[in-house]
């Protein structure tokens, strides 16, 4: 995949990440980069249309293996129809959640097997792997407060309504996967404030993928300012 940079943030309900992948886009296209911001499940019309059926909880009657497949349609669908576009003409993509979401959820935790996830990943993103990832993390009862004064008082989806072994669970395989892939992934302490949060991975992103001020302040030479 030439030309783009593909970013993905990880981890558990409540860590932050849709605001820290708010926050990342603003600060990339700040430094003067055009960035595509998405989601799993969803971020085409296809996968959108599955992101409902899946956290409807209409899916989860058909077990673990059957939301895998269902999050890997979607996967492929958003891969092909968005990601892979955008990182071919250059552009950034910044992902909240992808293929880490199914190893954690449907893999560690739903005990799907291994194997099974090798080809399903293999199907639906190919090559399209990311270049970074930010796991972020926070105990899971910051998280699941955070979570929950965001809902405020609206109805939990699928995965909202597991308790807190489940949640326990799904931070210590997200950890295992930031220990297993350090080339790739990065652990973000994601317990401080919003400010502080988009200000370490700010520097993640400059010191792993070269996009930060250093950069600016070379176009701006090369540019003769
Ligand atoms: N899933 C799966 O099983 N397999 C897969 O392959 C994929 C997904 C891709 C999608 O849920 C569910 O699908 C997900 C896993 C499963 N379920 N779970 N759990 P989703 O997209 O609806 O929700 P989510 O991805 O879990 O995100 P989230 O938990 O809803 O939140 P977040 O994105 O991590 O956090 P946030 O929305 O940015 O912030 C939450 C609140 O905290 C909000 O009020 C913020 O203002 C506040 N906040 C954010 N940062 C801070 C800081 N630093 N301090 C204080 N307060 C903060």
């Amino acid at each position: 995949m030439s030309g783009g940079r593909f970013i993905t943030l990880e981890g558990g309900e409540g860590t932050g990440k849709s605001t820290q992948a708010r926050r990342l886009a603003q600060h990339l296209r700040a430094l003067g980069r055009e960035v595509v911001e998405t989601r799993e499940p969803g971020g085409t019309p296809g996968a959108e249309a599955l992101r409902h059926v899946i956290l409807s909880g209409a899916a989860e009657p058909f077990g673990p293996t059957a939301e895998a497949m269902l999050f890997a349609a979607a996967r492929a669908d958003h891969v092909a129809g968005l990601i892979a576009p955008a990182l071919a003409a250059g552009k950034i993509v910044v992902c909240d959640r992808f293929i880490d979401s199914t190893r954690v959820y449907q893999g560690a935790v739903g005990a799907v097997a291994p194997g099974l996830l090798d080809s399903l990943e293999a199907l639906s993103v190919g090559t399209v792997r990311p270049d970074l990832t930010l796991m972020l993390d926070v105990p899971p009862e910051i998280g699941l407060a955070r979570a929950a004064k965001r809902a405020a008082g609206a109805a939990a989806d699928r995965f909202e309504k597991e308790g807190g072994d489940y949640h326990a669970a799904v931070r210590a395989a997200f950890l295992a996967r930031e220990e297993a892939e350090p080339g790739r992934c990065v652990l973000i302490d994601a317990s401080a404030d919003a400010d502080a949060v988009a200000a370490a991975i700010a520097d993640v992103v400059a010191a792993r993928l070269g996009l930060g001020p250093r950069e600016i302040a070379d176009t701006y030479a090369m540019a003769g300012a």
